[in-house]
């Protein structure tokens, strides 16, 4: 259900049901999950890009995995969707979402939900959960009106509409638009640009971020005071400076 692909410190996850969209199942995201904790675990993997095999990225629950279950939807969300997107969010490496095709339902919380969004120009996202009389989940309450504002979410989840590239770029959806036909080697090659920047660095960013978006900014100042000091210890730090004052570039992959 998870095709994984590590090449030049970039760990490519990708969504494996294209006859269904890549629907998610349990096995789909429990495996996603684990393999995301793998990743945080693994010194080879500075980047992780989270896509789509096929024609979708992904259109969120499989509908015909939900019959005859003997879970609540609290605990279904408890023990699949919550952990993935949880586990996106605390991972130590920037999670790119790539996405290729059709986003939907928890599909598209989870096309929000990566550090940065590089989506194909065929794409799209579609907050899909009412047409099926459910509330936005995995997440979409909270990214989606902090990118577009309430009102515009509001209006996305209550009327389901299909927002296509050129416009979740405007919006705000994703940071950059590449062409269908090169879109995997664009991806691959915007993911080892990020590779290349200072892995440590870029951990406490996401950090000290990820944690500013629930702080007052007296909490957001002292957060960064602290890890300031953690990234100034680091070896990156002085290779940074000295790469600085000899005029050449900053090496900061030591294999
Ligand atoms: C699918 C699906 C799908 C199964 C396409 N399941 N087969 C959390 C917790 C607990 C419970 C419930 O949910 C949640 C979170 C959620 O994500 S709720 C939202 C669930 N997702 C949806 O409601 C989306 C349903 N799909 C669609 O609306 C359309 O398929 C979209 C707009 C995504 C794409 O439309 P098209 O490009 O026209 O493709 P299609 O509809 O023809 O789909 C292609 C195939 O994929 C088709 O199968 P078939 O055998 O006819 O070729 C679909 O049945 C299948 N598929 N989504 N979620």
């Amino acid at each position: 259900v998870i095709r994984t692909q590590l090449k030049a410190h970039v760990l490519t996850l990708t969504l494996n049901r294209p006859d269904k969209l890549n629907a998610a199942n349990d096995e789909l995201l429990l495996t996603l999950t684990r393999e995301l904790q793998q990743a945080d675990e693994d010194e080879a993997v500075r980047v992780v890009v989270i896509t789509g095999a096929g024609r979708g990225f992904c259109a969120g629950q499989d509908l015909g995995d939900v019959a005859g279950r003997d879970m609540t939807f609290t605990e279904h969300l408890h023990h699949t969707y919550n952990p993935l997107i949880r586990t996106i969010r605390g991972l130590g490496k920037p999670v790119l979402t790539a996405v290729n095709g059709v986003a939907a339902g928890a599909g598209a919380s989870l096309a929000l939900a990566g550090d940065i969004r590089l989506w194909a120009q065929g794409a799209s996202f579609i907050e899909v959960f009412s047409n099926i009389a459910l509330i936005p989940d995995s997440g979409s309450t909270w990214t989606l009106p902090r990118i577009v504002g309430y009102h515009r979410a509001f209006e996305l989840m209550a009327l389901a509409e299909r927002v296509r590239a050129d416009d979740a770029l405007k919006l705000g959806l994703c940071e950059h638009v590449f062409p269908d036909e090169t879109f995997a080697d664009d991806v691959q090659a915007y993911a080892e640009r990020l590779a290349a920047r200072p892995a440590h660095a870029l951990k406490l960013t996401k950090q000290a971020l990820v944690a500013a978006q629930t702080s007052t900014l007296d909490e957001a100042l002292d957060q960064e005071a602290i890890l300031q000091q953690v990234a100034g210890d680091h070896w990156e730090h002085k290779e940074g400076v000295e790469a600085f004052r000899a005029k050449r570039p900053a090496q900061f992959i030591r294999e």
